[in-house]
């Protein structure tokens, strides 16, 4: 049985890779930071065969322990801050856990690894947020990274030092550049579920209007079922290597209001939207567009959810949860 140790199992990649290493006969691990974590219950609830294991990516003895608790033939850190805007707030707890964090996990599992290397492979939660002000239209693998924000800047530390550990010790590590993967389980502070939960409420009467910041911006969205496998096929090659994981799509905040609204049956979407400086960035990434050909050719990967298609996934679940709370 393939054993694999997941940090930030919590979150909305966390829980699809969970399943589908578990679909995949994997034993699965996954890490839970904090004291009495109510997420802790969540997991166990919705993944009872998970064996769960508390520590912290900022306190590299919890990993080493945790390492050799689960003695993992595969790593995947997914655990990190990963709300851009949170991350100008708190820039140095940000640093902590996306940059250092990314460091402490690499080097407790090299120790872990011991003489032999190639016991384990390790997964890094590279992003697109690393090309910022974009240098080239769609971005690969080898586009100049101009990050444009704290986390930004923190995930280019954690993609190089994850090709520094392949080059110096031989590791089988491999950093996936990600672009926006969304899905039900989205955390609500994120723009499409802040939009979807949002349109379900207004749609059921709940709610009068939504408040967005940058309606411009332009991301390349696609669903995070589908790119957790795209983490799984990385570490399956007989090496570890970067890969670009996108649809090659591009849609706007706008275009995705108009979608969300068209979906609850609402067409003047205009007239529920609203518009705050409080939800501007001091810097914004205009323009995310992926080029995913080595994806493509090297995994065997395809995004299989199209962008029209992950709203309406999106804003149906939310009218579901939102009338199920209007009953109760
Ligand atoms: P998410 O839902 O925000 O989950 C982040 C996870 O990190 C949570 O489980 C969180 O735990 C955990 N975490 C936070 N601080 C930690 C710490 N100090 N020690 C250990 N774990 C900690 O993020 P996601 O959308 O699933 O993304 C997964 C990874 O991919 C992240 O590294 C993210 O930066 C990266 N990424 C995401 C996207 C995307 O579009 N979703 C694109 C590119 C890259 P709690 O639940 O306890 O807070
Ligand atoms: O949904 P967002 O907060 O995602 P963002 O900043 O693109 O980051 C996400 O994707 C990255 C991959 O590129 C991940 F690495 C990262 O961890 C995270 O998962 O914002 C998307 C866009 C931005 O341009 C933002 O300015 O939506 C714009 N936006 C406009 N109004 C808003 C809002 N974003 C949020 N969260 N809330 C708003 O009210």
């Amino acid at each position: 049985m393939t054993r694999a140790l997941i940090t930030g199992i919590t979150g909305q990649d966390g829980l699809y890779l969970a399943e589908l290493l578990h679909s995949k006969g994997y034993e699965v691990f996954g890490l839970v930071r904090g004291q009495n974590n109510p997420k802790f219950d969540m997991v166990q609830q919705l993944l009872p065969e998970v064996k769960l294991l508390t520590g912290d990516l900022t306190d590299v003895s919890s990993l080493t322990r945790v390492l050799n608790i689960a003695q993992p033939d595969e790593v995947y850190n997914l655990g990190a801050i990963s709300f851009v805007a949170y991350s100008w707030e708190n820039a140095s707890l940000t640093t902590d856990v996306t940059a250092k964090g990314v460091l402490n996990i690499l080097e407790a599992t090299r120790l872990y690894a011991g003489n032999d290397i190639s016991k384990v492979r390790f997964y890094q939660a590279s992003s697109s947020e690393m090309y910022g002000k974009v240098q080239q239209v769609p971005q690969t693998e080898e586009t100049l990274l101009w990050p444009r924000s704290p986390y930004g800047v923190a995930k280019v530390y954690g993609h190089y030092m994850t090709i520094n550990y392949r080059e110096s010790y031989g590791m089988h590590a491999s950093s996936g550049i990600l672009f926006n993967h969304e899905s039900p389980r989205r955390g609500p502070e994120f723009v499409t579920r802040k939009v979807s939960r949002a349109v379900a409420r207004i749609a059921l009467g709940m709610q009068d209007d939504i408040t967005l910041g940058n309606l411009d911006a332009k991301r390349d969205w696609g669903f995070a079922g589908d790119y957790v496998d795209a983490m799984w096929r990385m570490l399956q090659q007989p090496e570890g290597d970067d890969y670009v994981v996108a649809t090659g799509e591009t849609h706007s905040i706008e275009e995705l209001l108009q979608v969300a609204f068209r979906v609850a049956g609402i067409e003047n979407w205009r007239d529920y939207v609203k518009q705050d400086p409080r939800f501007m960035r001091p810097a914004e990434v205009d323009l995310l567009i992926g080029d995913p050909t080595k994806a493509q050719e090297k995994l065997g990967w395809t995004p299989t959810v199209g962008f029209e298609q992950l709203v309406e996934m999106m804003v149906n679940s939310d009218l579901a949860e939102q009338s199920a709370l209007l009953k109760k």
